[in-house]
């Protein structure tokens, strides 16, 4: 069965947000994931940010690719704009749909497979041309639908449930999307929703490429001893180095803190990160600090999570492209075609 109807009933006393909304509301089909699968727990945090930033549910657009990982969107915001694309290729259209539409909020989610095998050179250009979107990996480091082949995130030395050992490096998209320009870069866990739901909620208020590489173990095929993506791995090696709180214009700001021991970022909405600090020679805002931290850490045999890096003043696409502050598929036939007059000017300055 793919599908399981999901009654509209809901409690009476649910808590609204400020557009009278309840959880609920955010919230899609039933999911026929593995139980106990980490992307359950990745789709009921986005939910539950979407919900507090009180974001209308119609006003996003959630797109993915082929996977057990892209099948989630259907899970979660059953009233957005949804895409289900080919394996890997999400991230373009993706960037075809915002370049049409700059007025909605965009919602990528993929997998290790879909986005570090097959849709690694989509994943990258979508990453370095700055698409403003939030682009989620869940990363289990395996094939999940096609029944657990390593992917390219199983580390090297990892063992398959029946006993391969992996021999082939692995590819850090964290490290990838700091290269590439990625102006928010988060890393979070499944099992971590106190870090996890602040974080998306930052990449979403965030108006550029941010991407959040989210370690979601798979119960099925890679949870076993051995494995590098397993929950008692994870938790073992997780190395946070901060602790994030989301401002936004509206909250007032509650607790106060030793000086230098937080890092606050104002991003362009007057949203407030503040970053209280795990990671005493981590700097968030300094590309190259937070590349050379996360590769000591990992040398050490850490997972850094957390969020990595943030361009206070980021850019993206459209203000590298010059376009418009409106959707191009809003205008008109009046600005579409000016008419022979404009046309005769443009034609001159050639000349
Ligand atoms: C073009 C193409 N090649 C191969 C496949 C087979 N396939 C489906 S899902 C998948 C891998 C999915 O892995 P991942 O993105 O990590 O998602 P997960 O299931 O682990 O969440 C593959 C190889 C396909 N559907 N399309
Ligand atoms: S096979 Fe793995 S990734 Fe797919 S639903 Fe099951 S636990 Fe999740
Ligand atoms: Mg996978």
């Amino acid at each position: 069965m793919t599908f399981l109807n999901k009654s509209r009933f809901h409690h009476p006393q649910l808590a609204p947000n400020a557009l009278g909304l309840t959880r609920r509301d955010y919230e899609g089909a039933i999911s026929t994931l593995c139980a106990g699968c980490g992307h359950d727990s990745i789709s009921a945090a986005i939910i539950q940010a979407c919900f507090e930033l009180d974001l209308p549910p119609h006003r996003i657009a959630k797109l993915s690719g082929i996977g057990c990982s892209s099948k989630t969107p259907t899970y979660f915001l059953g009233a957005a704009h949804g895409f289900n694309s080919v394996h890997g290729r999400m991230p373009s259209v993706l960037t075809g749909a915002n370049l049409a539409n700059r007025d909605l909020v965009y919602l990528g989610v993929s997998g290790d497979g879909d986005s570090a095998s097959i849709g690694l050179g989509q994943f990258a250009h979508s990453i370095r041309r700055g698409v403003n979107m939030t682009y989620i990996v869940e990363n289990n480091g395996v094939y999940g639908l096609t029944k657990g082949q390593f992917s390219a995130t199983s580390d090297k030395g990892s063992k398959a449930k029946k006993g391969t050992i992996n021999t082939d490096e692995p590819i850090d998209m964290v490290a990838m999307a700091l290269q590439l320009g990625a102006t928010f870069v988060g890393r979070s866990f499944s099992g971590d929703k106190a870090q996890l739901v602040p974080l998306i909620k930052a990449a979403l208020r965030h108006p550029g490429a941010a991407f959040i590489d989210c370690i979601s173990p798979c119960v099925a095929f890679n949870n076993h001893e051995g494995s590098t993506k397993s929950f008692d791995f994870v938790r073992a090696h997780n190395e946070a180095v901060n602790r994030l709180d989301v401002i936004l214009g509206r909250d007032h700001i509650e607790a106060e803190y030793e000086p230098g021991t937080a890092i606050e970022v104002t991003q362009h909405d007057g949203t407030v990160l503040r970053l209280r600090k795990l990671a005493e020679e981590h700097d968030p805002t300094d590309r190259v600090s937070a590349m050379n931290h996360l590769q000591e850490r990992k040398a050490a045999g850490e997972i850094v999570t957390g969020l990595i890096f943030v361009d206070p003043e980021p850019e993206e696409l459209h203000d590298h492209l010059g376009t418009i502050a409106g959707p191009l598929n809003a205008l008109g036939d009046a600005d579409l075609c000016p008419g022979a007059a404009a046309l005769e000017k443009v034609n001159a300055a050639l000349r």
